[in-house]
């Protein structure tokens, strides 16, 4: 998926949705809270999305992936799905993995279930349904990487996994937290974060061992443009129809559950 490229910057896997995406982001309040955008980049016959790696500056950085918001699936795939549903098996198999009692008895009939229905099971078995966004993985810096968080549901949960996650360390809390205060600000100014329904997109936590604490948006596969004059609260219940994301309502609930570590 992703490429090593030049000293500084990665290869990410082409999607005109994405590049679309970063291409509406030039000029917007929100740039610089998102990697470096530099182009699209062909190499080995395959096309890639060049950007800065966001790593680079940092000494053996720890790194936290949270996925923004209350839905995790575009609404045309939902209507798709009830137009033809196509059953799959693969995500069958992931939900049984996760939990055999997951399926309902058609699905443990027929072995498959649609990708809605997937990723809203995946929805309430984690926090995104209660806390409008969830843990996806962390790699610490010394080597580790866990990505078995599908069932961390609750917010006890998952400050106790934000509380491992920076060692206990209140002042490493602290820049997390004013740096999330600042993409908040900047959230409510940008034209381009109005206009979009951001869906699947990420923050990424990055700190290293003297402190040095970033986040920054990421993943703006399924970030997709509303059409001309419409706009998005991002902070009230999604409904089908609405396109709402919930992506302020869980900035805020994760910036309490960030606030609780200091409490344990
Ligand atoms: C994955 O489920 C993620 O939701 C992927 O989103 C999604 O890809 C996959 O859909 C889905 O199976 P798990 O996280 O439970 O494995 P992301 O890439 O943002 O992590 P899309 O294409 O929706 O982005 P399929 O259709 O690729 O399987
Ligand atoms: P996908 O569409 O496969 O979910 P993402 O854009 O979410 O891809 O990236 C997956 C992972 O790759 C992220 O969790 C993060 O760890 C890493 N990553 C993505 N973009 C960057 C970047 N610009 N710099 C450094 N790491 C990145
Ligand atoms: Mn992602």
């Amino acid at each position: 998926h992703f490429k090593a490229a030049d000293e500084g910057s990665i290869l990410k896997k082409f999607s005109e949705n994405e590049k679309q995406c970063f291409e509406r982001l030039r000029g917007d309040a929100l740039q610089p809270f998102a990697p470096q955008y530099h182009g699209v980049v062909e190499k080995d016959g395959e096309s890639f999305l060049h950007m800065t790696d966001l790593l680079a500056n940092f000494d053996l950085p720890n790194v936290m992936d949270c996925k923004m918001g209350i839905r995790t699936y575009l609404e045309e795939e939902l209507v798709r799905a009830r137009d033809r549903p196509k059953l799959r098996r693969d995500l069958y198999e992931k939900m049984m993995e996760v939990d055999c009692q997951g399926p309902t008895e058609q699905e443990h009939a027929q072995k498959a279930v649609t990708k809605p229905r997937y990723m809203q099971w995946r929805e309430t078995m984690s926090s995104t349904h209660t806390l409008g966004f969830r843990i996806e993985g962390i790699k610490k810096s010394d080597g580790t990487c866990r990505t078995d968080f599908k069932k961390t549901h609750n917010e006890q949960d998952v400050t106790k996994v934000f509380r491992d996650y920076v060692e206990g360390d209140v002042h490493l809390v602290k820049s997390y937290l004013s740096r999330l205060a600042e993409i908040q600000q900047v959230l409510q100014s940008s034209e381009f974060f109005k206009r979009h329904e951001v869906i699947g997109s990420s923050l990424l936590f990055i700190h290293d061992h003297k402190g040095h604490a970033e986040v920054w948006l990421i993943d703006f596969g399924k970030t997709t443009a509303l059409p001309e004059g419409q706009m998005l609260h991002h902070n009230v219940p999604w409904q089908e129809g609405n396109r709402e994301d919930g992506y302020l309502w869980g900035l805020e609930n994760l910036m309490r559950t960030l606030e609780s570590v200091d409490d344990g």
